[in-house]
This record gives C-alpha cells, sequence and structure tokens, in this order.
C-alpha cells in the first residue's frame, strides 16, 4: 500500500480520492451509527468519519479501538469545515497494527506525572511542535554557520578542566582516574582557530546547578563559535545577525505551530538588528532606577535580568562587566582594568540570558597571572596557556544556550519543555 501523510491531505488537492494514512488515535468519539477517530501522524492531525451502513467491519473496528493504537486506514477525502483542518476521510477500511493498551495520560495530570511519562507525553502535540521548531534552530545554525565560511568542529565531551568554575561542574569516575563532563567547549574552538581561524560547534554542556529555576537544565545544548582577530563589536554583530536569522527562518517554517503558543510570526519577523546595547555600569544605574538596588562588581541574576528586560521587545546586549563577576578568561578593558571585555545577549520580556561571549585573554602573562589570582590550578591548564606562546592572536567567541533561546522564542513558562528529555537536579528518569 502507498501511504501518504495528513499534511498532503489537508492541503486541498486530494478532494475526493482515495487515500491511505497511517498514524495513531488521538481521539476517538461516536454514535451507533457513526464513529469519529482523530488520526495523528506526524504532520498533524484529521478526523476519520466511519458510517456504519457504508463501512460496516471498519465500523465495527473502529467502534473498540482505544485511544493511541497504530492503525492504518484507507478512505475518501472529503472536505468539512467542522473537522480540525477542513478535511476529513471517509473511511472504507480500518485495520489495527497494535491495539494501545488503556493509555495512562488523560487530561489535567500533575506536572510530575507528566514528567514520569515522557516517553508517552512526547505524542502531544505541543511537545511535537516544539521538537519541529528545535530541529529548525538547529539547520538555522548550520546554514548562518556554513553560508559565512566558519568550520563546524566538534570539541571532547570528557575533559579535565573547568571553563565556568568548579562549582558546577560534574564529576566522574574515568577508569583508575577522574575526569569531568563538559560545561563548554570553548577551550576547544579557541585551540582550533589557529589553524581553521572561524570555527563553531554545536554540543552538549553539563552543569551540577543545584537551584531548581525555571531557566536550567543540568544537561543542555550550547551552540558555541570562536573567531581569530575578532573583537567585541564584532561579536556582537555575529550574535545579532545569527539571532535574527533564527527567528526569521522559524517564523517562515512555523507560522501555524507557533499560532499554538499565541507568537505572531510577524514578531519574530521584527527582531531584526541592531540590539541595544547598554554597559553593566549603565544596566546597574536602570536597576536602580527601578528601585533595584544592586553592589557593583556582582554578576547579574535572574532577577536583575527580568528587570532589564521585562519592556524590551528586542534583546539587548549588557557588556563590559566587572572583572571578579566573570570567567578568568575574559580579557581586561585596556582602558579600564577593572571591567572585562565581554557580552551577554539577554531576550526580551524578561527571559534574560540567551548567550554569553567575549574577548579572551591572549598574552602569556596577562592569563598566566588571572589564573594564579582565581587560585586555579596552573597544571590543569598548561594546554589552554600553551595557545599563548606560538603565534597568540587577539580572539572571541560566544556560547548560546539553545534551550534558553527556544524557551524565549516560544514564551514558554519552563526551560523543561525545550528538550525531549531534560535533566534537572532531581531527575534522570526516563
Ligand atoms: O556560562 S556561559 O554564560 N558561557 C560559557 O559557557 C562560555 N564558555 C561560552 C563561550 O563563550 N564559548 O553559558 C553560555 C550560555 C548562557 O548564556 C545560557 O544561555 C546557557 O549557555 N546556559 C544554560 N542553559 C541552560 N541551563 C543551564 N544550566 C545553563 N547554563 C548556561
Amino acid at each position: 500500500m502507498n501511504f501518504i501523510h495528513v499534511q498532503d491531505v489537508l492541503q486541498g488537492n486530494l478532494v475526493g480520492q482515495q487515500t491511505n494514512l497511517r498514524g495513531w488515535v488521538y481521539r476517538a468519539r461516536g454514535t451507533k451509527k457513526m464513529r469519529f477517530i482523530i488520526l495523528r501522524d506526524s504532520t498533524g492531525i484529521i478526523q476519520l468519519t466511519v458510517v456504519r451502513e457504508e463501512a460496516p467491519e471498519a465500523f465495527a473496528v473502529a467502534k473498540k479501538i482505544t485511544i493511541e493504537s497504530a492503525i492504518e486506514v484507507t478512505g475518501i477525502v472529503r472536505k468539512d469545515e467542522r473537522s480540525p483542518g477542513g478535511h476529513e476521510l471517509q473511511v472504507q477500511s480500518l485495520n489495527i497494527i497494535h491495539p494501545a493498551e488503556t493509555f495512562p495520560i488523560t487530561k489535567d495530570q500533575s506536572v510530575s506525572f507528566l514528567l514520569n511519562k515522557r516517553h508517552l507525553w512526547l505524542r502531544s502535540q505541543k511537545l511535537s511542535h516544539v521538537m519541529k521548531i528545535r530541529a529548525t534552530l538547529f539547520r538555522a545554525f548550520t546554514d548562518w554557520f556554513n553560508n559565512r565560511g566558519w568550520i563546524q568542529v566538534h570539541g571532547p565531551m570528557f575533559t579535565g578542566s573547568a571553563v565556568e568554575g568548579g562549582a558546577t561542574l560534574f564529576n566522574l569516575k574515568y577508569f583508575d582516574g577522574q575526569a569531568y563532563l563538559t560545561q563548554s567547549s570553548q577551550f576547544y574552538l579557541e585551540t582550533l582557530i589557529f589553524s581553521l581561524e572561524k570555527v563553531w560547534t554545536v554540543a552538549p554542556s553539563f552543569r551540577a546547578e543545584k537551584s531548581r529555576t525555571t531557566r536550567h537544565l543540568t544537561e543542555f545544548w550550547m551552540l558555541e563559535c570562536e573567531a581569530a582577530y575578532m573583537g567585541l563589536q564584532e561579536l556582537m554583530r555575529v550574535e545579532e545577525e545569527l539571532v535574527s536569522y533564527c527567528c526569521e527562518v522559524i517564523a517562515k517554517t512555523h507560522a501555524k505551530e507557533l499560532e499554538v503558543f499565541n507568537i505572531k510570526a510577524d514578531d519574530l519577523l521584527k527582531v531584526q538588528p541592531p540590539f541595544k546595547r547598554i554597559s553593566y555600569t549603565e544596566a546597574v544605574e536602570v536597576l536602580s532606577k527601578k528601585g533595584i538596588e544592586f553592589e557593583w562588581g556582582t554578576d547579574l541574576g535572574t532577577e536583575e535580568e527580568r528587570v532589564l528586560t521585562q519592556d524590551e521587545d528586542l534583546p539587548i546586549f549588557v557588556h563590559s562587566y566587572p572583572k571578579e563577576a566573570k570567567a578568568f578568561y575574559h580579557s581586561p578593558n585596556p582602558e579600564d582594568p577593572k571591567i572585562v571585555d565581554c557580552v551577554d545577549l539577554l531576550a526580551p520580556k524578561g527571559y534574560g540570558e540567551i548567550i554569553g561571549g567575549g574577548q579572551r585573554i591572549h598574552d602569556l602573562d596577562i592569563l598566566l597571572d588571572r589564573i594564579k589570582a582565581e587560585n586555579l590550578n596552573p597544571a590543569d591548564y598548561e594546554w589552554y596557556v600553551d595557545l599563548r606562546r606560538y603565534g597568540s592572536v587577539p580572539h572571541a567567541g560566544m556560547g548560546l544556550g539553545v534551550e534558553r533561546v527556544i524557551r524565549w522564542i516560544l514564551e514558554l513558562e519552563n526551560i523543561r519543555d525545550t528538550i525531549a528529555y531534560p535533566r534537572t537536579i532531581n531527575r534522570t528518569y526516563p
């Protein structure tokens, strides 16, 4: 048999034709004379109408059908304004491939129940939409970098040192020794700019985040890039163009899915450069005017970022943070050594940080001093320091949190729903 997809039927030019579909039973109801089954496949949902008089055998099958059973069906396409998608299939024959047991997921279940049944809950329309939009986002990353001459590389996931501080490192036994799960591929990307100049990667990142928040996962995906000779201004241009491109591709590919999340594709198309640029010091002043007393010197937290961005429609850059608020590798500003040449991109409407990056220290002595000042073990960073011994050049890069971006674009309450199997402090099942 030749099967087509629900989307092919909904396109509307098959009215009156006999077609074969296969999928899963999304809903089923009916009377003694007629059964209505909503069939779901990877492309959408459609109503199947089974009339006892016209297809008695199929009707007998339909009467017993259970939610989430796998089925294949043959019928005639009809236009029907009342059906989802405006079309239905008038069933001629219906075959159950596998009759589902009573599906455990029904309406109004608790968040923790649904998380325990994530392997089944992923079949929901909403999560299917998220998965498709997520896939499009990855495609947009690839297209953007490939079309501009950046080279995709892959760093290791087992590492021997911290990038973003020891507090969130995941330790693991590695044969007779120990290793960590990577927090960021940044240092490995830095090694590769000396041969490839402009490199990027997208990879998992692991952080032992002990706080339960709506924007932290312990395993998340990070898009990272690094380029020789790039400075802070150029880095900001890369970031705003990339983010704007991603929004455009999602808007153009997923207008219908976006509606389910109450997002207008047109609003995403308005995410255009240039994004506003403010310094950390200016951000502290803005916060103070809004009644948030915040001491110059510490990193901005969730609450500060929420207040800074809640009235914005576009992302904003906050650059030039105090040295002590950021990781050791950030380059001190030549005019004011209290600050480093780094930049975070904060998503609007209160969502906050989606990208962190900046200029790296490329001078050997400055880097050694910073490692010492932060009480890090120089032996762990020997190879990283080595890069400053052989043809060191100014360079910069960034890391974008994929799930943070999806959460902002879809305006989701919790970062959990941006990834198929969210990993948090108390969850590794399923
Ligand atoms: O810690 S970052 O701010 N920066 C880095 O890791 C750099 N080494 C990246 C680089 O320059 N190559 O993390 C980058 C982004 C951050 O802006 C968030 O969007 C995201 O990674 N991020 C997270 N997303 C989800 N969950 C957690 N726990 C998380 N931590 C960071």
